[in-house]
Parts: structure tokens; C-alpha cells; sequence
């Protein structure tokens, strides 16, 4: 079971590494990574396994994260409205098209790999297409899909992919309040 001790903090090489593409068909050992990666990501949302294991609460995290320096990441994020869950297990992504519209998270972005008070406001794509390899987690099987992504689940999608080309969110943090629209959260009832 993976721990906030295995992920690499800033100042660690492989974060600033541009990640190796996974060889596919995946190897037993990469589809079990994956599968530890989803494992902390879902422990890290359930409050009673955050208080024992000391989790960090997450939505995504990449392989390189780890100290595994592969083109691969895990995500687990609901939308902005709450209704739809977006949990996917990523190999080998690709961003086809970004629109030229941005936004941002209004309460800023964190990480992992950062310490727990470093959060910053970072100016994304407000849509993109990507070319994946989606990983299901139950077979191993992997199945080429292209992905729209919009809004937050969007977001989530390019932090992690950044991670992959060895970029950090502290790396494009926007200093001045942004000229464009945020994220809107739908406030549940
Ligand atoms: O964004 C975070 C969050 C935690 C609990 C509830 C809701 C949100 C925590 S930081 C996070 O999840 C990073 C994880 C990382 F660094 F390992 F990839 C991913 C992320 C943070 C912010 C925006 C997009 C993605
Ligand atoms: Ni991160």
C-alpha cells in the first residue's frame, strides 16, 4: 500500500524529468503501480483512512510522483455540479487540442509534491481533447480513447499531465488575479 513517504517532494530530479512512454501491452509490474497509484487516490478521499494511514486528500496523481518515471497517471475527480465522476487510470496521454479560452481553480492549485501550504492560482486550457490509453483497473486491459475533458475534471487531467513533462503547478503560478472566468463549484445542498 502506498504511503505520503513514497511521494517525492519538490527538489527530487524525476519531478523535473520528461516521463518515458509505458510500453504496451502493459507489463504486470505497470498495472500494478497503477493500481497502488488509484489505491492511494481513493484511500486519500475516505476521511477514517486519511486519519489512520496520515493521507493527504488528493484527486489525481502520476506516476513520476513515485520516483516512476513513466507516462502514467491516475485521477478521480467529480465535476463541477457534483453529478459526474471522472476516475480514470491514464497511460500514454497526448493533448490533441486545448481551447483558447483559460480558466482557473478560484482556490488554487496543490500537490503532493509540495508542501501542504503551497497552493497558487494557474491559468488552464477550459477544454481539451486528448489521445489516451485508458487502463481498466479490474483486467488490465487498455483501450484507445479520446477524451474531452472540460472545466475541473479538465484541470486535474493537465496538472497530472504536466507532471509527465517534468512541469510543477508552482512553475506557472499566475501572480495577478487572472482576467478570466474560474471554475464555478455548483454549492451542494
Ligand atoms: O486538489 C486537491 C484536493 C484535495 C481534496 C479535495 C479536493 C481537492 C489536493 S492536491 C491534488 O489532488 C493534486 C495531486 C497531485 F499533486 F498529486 F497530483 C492534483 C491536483 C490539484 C489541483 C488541481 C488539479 C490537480
Ligand atoms: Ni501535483
Amino acid at each position: 500500500m502506498l504511503l505520503m513517504k513514497d511521494v517525492i517532494q519538490d527538489g527530487h530530479p524525476t519531478l523535473r524529468q520528461r516521463a518515458k512512454d509505458v510500453v504496451l501491452p502493459l507489463s504486470q509490474e505497470d498495472f500494478f503501480t497503477l493500481r497502488e497509484m488509484m489505491e492511494l487516490v481513493e484511500n486519500s478521499q475516505d476521511d477514517e483512512l486519511v486519519e489512520q494511514y496520515d493521507l493527504r486528500p488528493s484527486v489525481g496523481l502520476a506516476a513520476p510522483q513515485i520516483n516512476i518515471s513513466k507516462k502514467m497517471f491516475v485521477m478521480k475527480a467529480m465535476d463541477e455540479t457534483f453529478e459526474k465522476e471522472y476516475q480514470y487510470a491514464i497511460v500514454n496521454p497526448k493533448i490533441v487540442s486545448m481551447s483558447e479560452e483559460l480558466t482557473y481553480l478560484p482556490g488554487g492549485e496543490g500537490c503532493l509534491s509540495e508542501p501542504e501550504d503551497v497552493s497558487g492560482l494557474v491559468k488552464r486550457a477550459k477544454r481539451i481533447k486528448a489521445k489516451v490509453h485508458l487502463v481498466n483497473l479490474e483486467t488490465g486491459e487498455t483501450k484507445e480513447t479520446l477524451l474531452k475533458l472540460s472545466g475541473y475534471p479538465g484541470i486535474v487531467f493537465q496538472h497530472e499531465y504536466d507532471h509527465l513533462l517534468g512541469i510543477m503547478f508552482v512553475d506557472k503560478i499566475s501572480e495577478q488575479l487572472p482576467d478570466i472566468e474560474p471554475i464555478h463549484f455548483r454549492v451542494e445542498e
